[in-house]
């Protein structure tokens, strides 16, 4: 790919950042208070915005429910505009309220249930509201302990719900189902896997996808075969970036396993044009970390800076000379072709696309410099 086209992708390249990135968050330990995190879903939006203004690189922020519950959702959407920004995927929550205790959308009990299903029906509202087309689950039901649960009785019941969550989509809306393999249940998941969340899309319908958070696979699972499987079955509805050593979403995307994600950047520039404006529609590109000691705006601007990193390395792979020695069986030439591309320093490509757009070049470095961000920090921290 010519260099004029690649700084043309990266300029175009937006992921939609998470609410909950710039808010109280911690571990199941403690949630320690970092000076500067966001208070309400208002100021949430002010720091997705400030982001945006040094990166130009946000497409728009993903909301909790009932995390950043608010009054008026038409007037959280117009606040988000007028910063230049989009409500994005709309999550319900299912693991905080006490009635969950033995599950939401699987629940036995009839009534609590039916609370998890009407949740749901609220968040589908909350998305006509926002003009927010996806809805992103996930759910923790499951056990903690073998016998705790008919393992066939609650996958029914979660089918059920999930029906009926389904048929009150709107048609361009889509449902997005993740999957993770442990935790709160440590014993058995009920979506705890990709297969799973394929099988139930597919019951489901043509609206129904799958969301891989990189954080929820067990150690060596083959993550860009996941990707290029569902992509196939054009059942890739979106990803959680972020990374872990052991489990879950506790790092920054590209920051423990930068290989990996270039591969899997590899498999996804096969299917879709990331940078595209209309590919938002296609997949959703939604960061999603824990920032438990990090604060919180500079950890939103180094991921997003080393997902650029990321994807120009892997718009470098010439992948008509990848095919060829895939078809000549060349083993060696095919890995080679890989590594080059991996290995070609593109800060530099970085620099010049921020330059041409006006923006600060060293985007972390910015924020740590920034008078605007110390006296917000500031603010925040006085009141
Ligand atoms: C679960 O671990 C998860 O990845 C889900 O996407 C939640 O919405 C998010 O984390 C909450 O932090
Ligand atoms: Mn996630």
């Amino acid at each position: 790919m010519e260099l004029t086209e690649i700084k043309e992708k990266i300029k175009n390249f937006k992921i939609e950042v998470p609410s909950w990135g710039f808010g109280k968050s911690g571990t199941r330990f403690h949630a320690f208070h970092i000076p500067g995190e966001a208070r309400n879903v208002y100021e949430k939006i002010d720091d997705a915005a400030f982001v945006n203004k040094i990166t130009d690189s946000v497409s728009a922020v993903a909301i909790h429910i009932p995390w950043d519950k608010v009054e008026d959702y038409k007037a959280l959407k117009e606040y988000a505009e007028e910063k230049g920004l989009k409500i994005g995927a709309v999550n319900p929550n299912y693991f905080e309220d006490e009635d969950y205790l033995f599950g939401s959308l699987s629940n036995s009990n009839l009534k609590i249930r039916q609370k998890a299903i009407d949740q749901t029906f609220e968040c589908i509202e909350i998305m006509k509201q926002t003009d927010s087309k996806i809805l992103s689950m996930w759910i923790p039901d499951g056990s903690n302990y073998p016998g705790q649960i008919d393992f066939n009785k609650s996958f029914e019941l979660l089918e059920d719900s999930l029906k009926q969550i389904t048929r009150h989509l709107e048609k361009d809306m889509t449902m997005l189902l993740e999957y993770k393999f442990f935790e709160p249940a440590f014993y058995s998941t009920l979506l705890f896997d990709w297969g799973t969340s394929y099988m139930l899309s597919k019951e489901l319908g043509e609206n129904v996808k799958v969301l891989v958070d990189l954080g929820h696979h067990s150690q060596g699972t083959n993550i860009e075969f996941i990707v290029s499987l569902l992509s196939q079955k054009k059942k890739l509805g979106g990803f959680h970036f972020n990374s872990r050593k052991y489990a879950d979403d506790d790092l920054t995307v590209g920051s423990l396993n930068p290989y990996e994600l270039f591969l899997i950047f590899v498999e996804l520039n096969k299917f879709f044009d990331l940078s595209a404006e209309s590919q938002n529609q296609k997949i959703s590109l939604v960061l999603d970390q824990s920032h438990n000691v990090k604060p919180k705006i500079p950890a939103v601007v180094q991921p997003l800076n080393n997902l650029q990193i990321t994807y120009a390395k892997s718009l470098l792979v010439d992948y008509e000379k990848l095919k060829q020695a895939q078809e000549n069986h060349d083993v060696i030439e095919a890995e080679e072709i890989l590594k080059e591309a991996y290995e070609t320093d593109v800060r530099e490509i970085l620099r010049e696309v921020r330059k041409e757009k006006g923006l600060p070049e060293d985007t972390v470095k910015y924020v740590k410099e920034s008078e605007e961000y110390w006296k917000m920090v500031k603010e925040r921290e006085e009141f």
